[in-house]
């Protein structure tokens, strides 16, 4: 743990005015789809990848631009040549299809328009782009209206506003309190909010970084690395969805991940020795407590050696695993990056034989200390390492292990600074640079062999892979889990905006410690915690070796049988997550949404940090303080309907509502449709015969759709046309709701037979209801709400009113 840490303010302090500025443009080219301009000591690239995502790179120093992006970019194939060009005395301007740059010529300055003429960004008058030897720098100017979001896993609000944040992955067990910085992760992406005019920044650059969002009061904001290149994206709005979604073109998105990953996992450091495992497994079914992975934490392994196992603890991993997949139960094995300087241990022979370890200039291997004692450090910027360490994959996986959780891949080493020596080497396939360049990429490749090996060696399952380190586009590879929390109240609250703001940074499948990592849960912090973690993306309850027990039954019947309502609530949703996992992985829009993102014109909702939606349609309230019965919140807009008590409640206001122990508030958007399905004790344990719609109606002269993807949520198979889109839609009138359903993809045998049709706040009598032209006799209507059972194939159902 570095002592600076925790010296927050004033660190880094980075005086703008000595650096060197761009002078006015000398002269100019076009070529493609790129603008290039030359300066004084400095040129300039504006290159399209569409009307509105450009890049802008700068050299100087008298390099030449380097057009090489760190490994967070896909190969998107991007490009736009088709703008109008023009040049004025004063400035040079670009006009696309959905932009106007203009360029000042004198004291360069990029200003950005739109197709009506609203500037949208524009750099710092005083400054633009610059750089002091190593250093580059950005100043943009802004609005003290602007709202600031993304940044990846960060502490504080929703709004970043204010704050200086640094870009570099770091092993941060101290508290994570309001204003720590760093954690694990390195998300350099900015988004820029505004109601009507919203974009993004991604700083390429996987050199310590910094974003300055106003720290001191200063009429810029600004982002500036310790070395490599000036090298962002401008990625257009409007809207903060599309804002997100363009920014997936460029880092990519999630794929699709194996739907019991959704479900609930179980943890702790660590569970052994097998008799223990065995006894876990059989108290989850006995109780009947949902549950779909078990996390090995690494007293499983023999001396700390990763891929091995301790015989005397796990004599036979192999059966237990099988006994766990019987169950419904999958095993997830930790691994950390470093190697046992053992001269008998086979992976450290091999990395040294082969050349695989992170090496100084002189040659001498990097060797620091972490759980094993002395360690090496594979080098993950090598194609031949990733291969080597994706082939480990399958001597877990053909043990019967189905997800591997990368830890301590900062990488974090126990000395001063916490991580390997900047100075250390990485090859990088023959284009070497030192970790100060590949630092917070070191995870990220970890992840990216990891998920390569398990792809191959799973047979055409899809891997979980679980990480603490990362950078921009460790969706790709990965799952996130926010590090080492505590057992604080504070820390249930913390993660929200967190994981908010992950989700809008590219990361939708993430998630906290539920019950918190370090310190002693209690019942009530732990009943709490689950029913927040029942609508967070990744849902894993995992706690610190000295911990006392946190398992769902850990503290009595009282807290365990709300604990396991909630469970169970999660996998009632499962087929909606899922759903949303599958919007996120073709969009990259998140599932667990700030309000804002749904309610853009609501000023309530900008710096909104302690409730979210999941999806666009349900809002959730977690109640994140010890004794209270009673949570404030605010619904925008619109009628809402209490998911528990099927209450309507106007919204526009906030409220105070009951939230006893037992309760958390959950409010569905009147209009929307979800389904839901019967309680499950893990993924595949069943068909699913029955899939509840339900219709939570609005007004009359309402409309409402829902698009349902479904699959077999284990394979491939989806990616050669295997799966089903259905599209329910309803239109609500005075005298009838008529109920659409259209199979617009049908190659996958679904499980579900029937829906169950349920019809909330609905308040005329229904008369009669006709299922594809003919009359159905079984139904039942009470509390404003219709209810019947439908097979699947039909199409149409119209409810007559009265
Ligand atoms: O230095 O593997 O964040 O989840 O249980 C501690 C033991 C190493 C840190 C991880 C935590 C894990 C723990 N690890």
């Amino acid at each position: 743990m570095d002592s600076s840490q925790t010296l927050l303010q004033g660190k880094s302090r980075d005086d703008s005015s000595d650096y060197h500025k761009l002078s006015g443009i000398l002269d100019y080219e076009i070529k493609d789809n790129e603008i290039c301009l030359n300066f004084k000591h400095a040129s300039l690239a504006i290159k399209f990848l569409t009307a509105d995502i450009f890049r802008v790179v700068m050299a100087h120093s008298g390099q030449k631009i380097n057009y090489k992006s760190t490994d967070a970019v896909i190969e998107h194939n991007l490009t736009y040549d088709d703008f109008i060009f023009t040049e004025k005395d004063s400035e040079l301007i670009i006009k696309t299809d959905k932009l106007v740059l203009k360029l000042k010529k004198e004291n360069f300055l990029l200003q950005v328009f739109n197709q009506q003429g609203e500037l949208i960004h524009q750099d710092h008058s005083q400054y633009a782009l610059g750089w002091k030897k190593q250093k580059v720098r950005a100043w943009k100017s802004f609005e003290q209206a602007q709202r600031f979001y993304g940044l990846g896993e960060k502490t504080g609000w929703l709004d970043k506003k204010g704050r200086l944040y640094e870009m570099w992955n770091h092993d941060t067990f101290l508290p994570h309190v309001s204003d720590t910085d760093p954690l694990y992760q390195s998300i350099p992406f900015l988004i820029a909010f505004n109601p009507q005019n919203s974009y993004g920044i991604y700083f390429d650059n996987s050199y310590k970084s910094f974003f300055d969002l106003g720290s001191e009061g200063q009429d810029y904001f600004s982002f500036w690395a310790e070395g490599g290149d000036l090298d962002y994206y401008f990625v257009n709005g409007p809207s903060l969805k599309e804002v997100v979604s363009k920014y997936s073109q460029i880092t990519g998105t999630m794929p699709l991940p194996p739907k019991w990953s959704l479900g609930y996992h179980q943890s702790r450091y660590s569970y052994y020795p097998q008799a223990e495992v065995e006894q876990l497994l059989k108290t989850f079914r006995d109780k009947e407590i949902p549950c779909d992975a078990f996390h090995f934490d690494i007293h499983y392994m023999d001396q700390y050696k990763i891929y091995t196992w301790d015989e005397d603890r796990f004599p036979d991993p192999e059966a237990m695993f099988a006994e766990m997949e019987e169950n419904g139960i999958k095993a997830v094995t930790i691994i950390d990056p470093g190697v046992k300087t053992d001269p008998e241990y086979k992976l450290y022979q091999q990395g040294m034989e082969n050349d695989y370890f992170c090496k100084y200039l002189d040659g001498r291997v990097f060797i620091d200390k972490v759980w094993p004692g002395s360690c090496a450090f594979p080098d993950f910027t090598q194609s031949k390492v990733r291969d080597w360490w994706a082939g480990l994959q399958k001597d877990y996986t053909d043990l019967g292990v189905k997800g591997i959780w990368n830890d301590m891949n900062e990488p974090a080493a126990f000395n001063k600074t916490d991580t390997m020596d900047v100075e250390v080497m990485h090859q990088n396939d023959g284009d070497a640079g030192t970790h100060r360049r590949f630092h917070n990429l070191y995870g990220f490749l970890e992840d990216k062999a990891t998920f390569e090996g398990l792809k191959e060696s799973l047979n055409n399952e899809r891997p979980f892979v679980l990480t603490r380190a990362g950078f921009a586009g460790i969706q790709r590879y990965s799952a996130v889990w926010t590090g080492d929390n505590r057992s604080f109240w504070d820390h249930i609250k913390l993660a929200m905006p967190m994981l908010m703001n992950m989700g809008l940074s590219g990361i939708t499948f993430c998630g906290t410690d539920v019950g918190g990592f370090t310190g002693n849960s209690n019942g009530e912090l732990l009943t709490r915690w689950t029913q927040m973690g029942a609508f967070v993306p990744f849902f894993r309850n995992h706690c610190e070796v000295r911990a006392i027990s946190q398992e769902p039954w850990s503290f009595g019947e009282k807290y365990e049988k709300i604990i396991k309502k909630y469970i169970e609530l999660r996998y009632k949703f499962i087929t909606h997550i899922y759903n949303l996992f599958y919007q996120a992985s073709q969009t990259g829009i998140p599932l667990m949404r700030p309000l804002i993102m749904e309610f853009p014109n609501d000023r309530e909702c900008q710096n909104l940090s302690d409730q979210f939606m999941v999806g666009d349609s349900v809002l959730v309230a977690p109640v994140y303080q010890p004794d209270k019965d009673k949570r404030m919140l605010y619904l925008p807009e619109g009628k809402w309907i209490d998911y528990w008590t099927k209450e309507v409640y106007q919204g526009g206001k906030h409220l105070i509502v009951d939230a006893p122990l037992e309760k958390m508030p959950i409010f569905i958007k009147a209009g929307s449709i979800l389904p839901l399905n019967d309680k499950l004790n893990y993924i595949g344990e069943k068909e699913i015969e029955c899939l509840e719609m339900n219709i939570f109606l609005n007004e009359e002269n309402n409309l409402g759709n829902y698009q349902l993807y479904d699959d077999d949520g284990l394979s491939y198979n989806y990616e050669n046309g295997v799966y089903n889109i259905t599209e329910f839609k309803y239109q609500y009138t005075d005298n009838q709701i008529i109920f659409n359903i259209d199979r617009k993809e049908q190659n996958y045998q679904q499980e579900f037979k029937d829906y169950k049709m349920i019809f909330n706040n609905l308040n005329k009598d229904p008369l009669n209801i006709y299922v594809d032209g003919n009359q159905l006799s079984e139904f039942s209507y009470s509390d404003n709400r219709l209810e019947f059972k439908v097979p699947v194939v039909i199409n149409k159902i119209t409810i007559e009113l009265s």
